[in-house]
């Protein structure tokens, strides 16, 4: 049973890691959070993942309103509910999902909760729906990641933004599920509908692409061909079920795909790490009437350049990913027995666990290759 949380019905202290400002160290600070109105939720975090979209926003490679508390791959326990609020309770576990569905627009309507227009359209971008934020210190207030803000020891959020689960979840492993789990094995499923047989690349064998491995085993692919450049990332993804790997440090990555494939190349090839560079390579990968997924974010001002006549001649395809292309209420739960079942590896994508205070040692360790996940565990 987790532990059910009794909060007073006043802002409360909270310690959270916060960007300030570009490519500085974050801050961990004691912040106040307000109690949650009307549709949202109060939510004691147990544990937030690390992901490079995090340390993007500390580039500024995606960008964000500052200063913002960071996060946003998260499970945690319903504290408190405000107004209005149905359908979780105080001391109900729950995943975070890193989009906020409106449930009723034009996306949410046909299937695409991922891509909401309300969440993506709202302003200011890392505010809650009323376009205030629920962080203060003194006359400041503070920016949430996604809305969710999962590096936080309190966040709140919109209902819509929390999927409850059983209360025999293990919520460090579930918390993987609000974004690395979902969006690579997502891009597999439900961007790319990967069919059994194919023969598929992936490019960045980090906590994203090493779940985009994962994917293609859980569909049947057949050859799966991961290609990273710190060897440390190419053992695991042999763990993971990689069947070829490539060190693109070493060799040229194009040409080692198409010679692991008879000189064909791949039905589908994945981006996972948000470079022009390697998603021109994904490109330069595929064979005739093949796919390139692009799932990694590159800076919002950088382009890419492919000859125009390879679309039409092969039939080629270039299509991106956001969230996996996830229904996240329906695959997010999926994902889990998924985990329960033992088809799906998520103990193992835990190399190392951090407190808050620790952040910063996570984000250097995620930048020298050390990890497939960072993890960090709250109280
Ligand atoms: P990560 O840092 O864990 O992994 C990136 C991997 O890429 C590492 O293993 C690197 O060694 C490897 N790499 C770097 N450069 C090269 C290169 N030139 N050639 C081959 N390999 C290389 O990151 P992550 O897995 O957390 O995130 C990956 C990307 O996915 C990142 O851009 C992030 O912002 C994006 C993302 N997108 C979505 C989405 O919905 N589209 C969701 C979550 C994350
Ligand atoms: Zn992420």
């Amino acid at each position: 049973m987790h532990r059910l949380v009794s909060v007073p019905d006043k802002p409360m202290k909270t310690r959270a890691a916060i960007v300030y400002e570009l490519n500085q160290p974050v801050v961990v600070e004691d912040i106040e959070v307000d109690p949650p109105k009307q549709g949202e939720v109060l939510v004691k975090m147990v544990a937030s993942g690390v992901c490079h979209s995090d340390l993007s926003v500390i580039t500024g490679t995606i960008l964000n309103p500052r200063p913002i508390v960071l996060g946003h791959e998260g499970a945690g326990i319903i504290a408190e509910v405000g107004a209005g609020v149905t359908s979780v309770k105080p001391g109900d576990p729950v995943m975070l999902t890193f989009v906020t569905p409106c449930g009723r627009c034009s996306y949410c309507t046909v299937g695409q909760p991922n891509l909401c227009a309300t969440h993506w359209g709202a302003q200011p971008r890392g505010a809650l729906f009323d376009g205030t934020c629920r962080y203060h210190k003194a006359e400041q207030s503070f920016y949430q990641m996604a809305r969710v803000g999962t590096m936080s020891e309190y966040a709140v959020v919109s209902e819509n933004a929390v999927i409850p689960v059983s209360q025999d979840t293990p919520l460090d492993k579930a918390a993987l599920i609000g974004c690395g789990v979902t969006t690579g094995v997502g891009a597999v499923m439900r961007t790319a509908e990967v069919e059994a047989g194919s023969n598929v690349a992936i490019i960045g064998a980090g906590g994203v692409g090493l779940n985009v491995v994962q994917g293609a085993v859980l569909v049947g692919a057949a050859k799966i061909i991961v290609v990273d450049i710190v060897p440390r990332k190419l053992a695991f993804a042999r763990q993971f079920g990689a069947t070829h790997t490539v060190d693109a440090s070493k060799e040229d990555a194009v040409e080692k795909v198409r010679e692991l494939t008879d000189q064909e190349g791949v039905h589908y090839a994945f981006e996972v790490i948000g470079n022009p560079r390697t998603i021109e390579q994904a490109f330069h990968m595929l064979r005739m009437g093949g796919t390139a997924v692009i799932v990694g974010i590159a800076p919002s001002d950088a382009n890419i350049s492919i000859p125009a006549a390879l679309f039409p001649y092969g039939e080629r395809r270039l299509v991106g990913s956001m969230y996996g292309s996830a229904r996240m209420r329906v695959d997010m739960l999926r994902l889990l027995d998924l985990y329960r079942t033992g088809k799906l590896k998520l103990d193992e994508l835990i190399t190392k666990t951090y407190t808050l205070d620790q952040v910063n040692e996570a984000f250097a360790d995620m930048e020298a290759g050390m990890n497939i996940r960072g993890v960090i565990l709250y109280e």
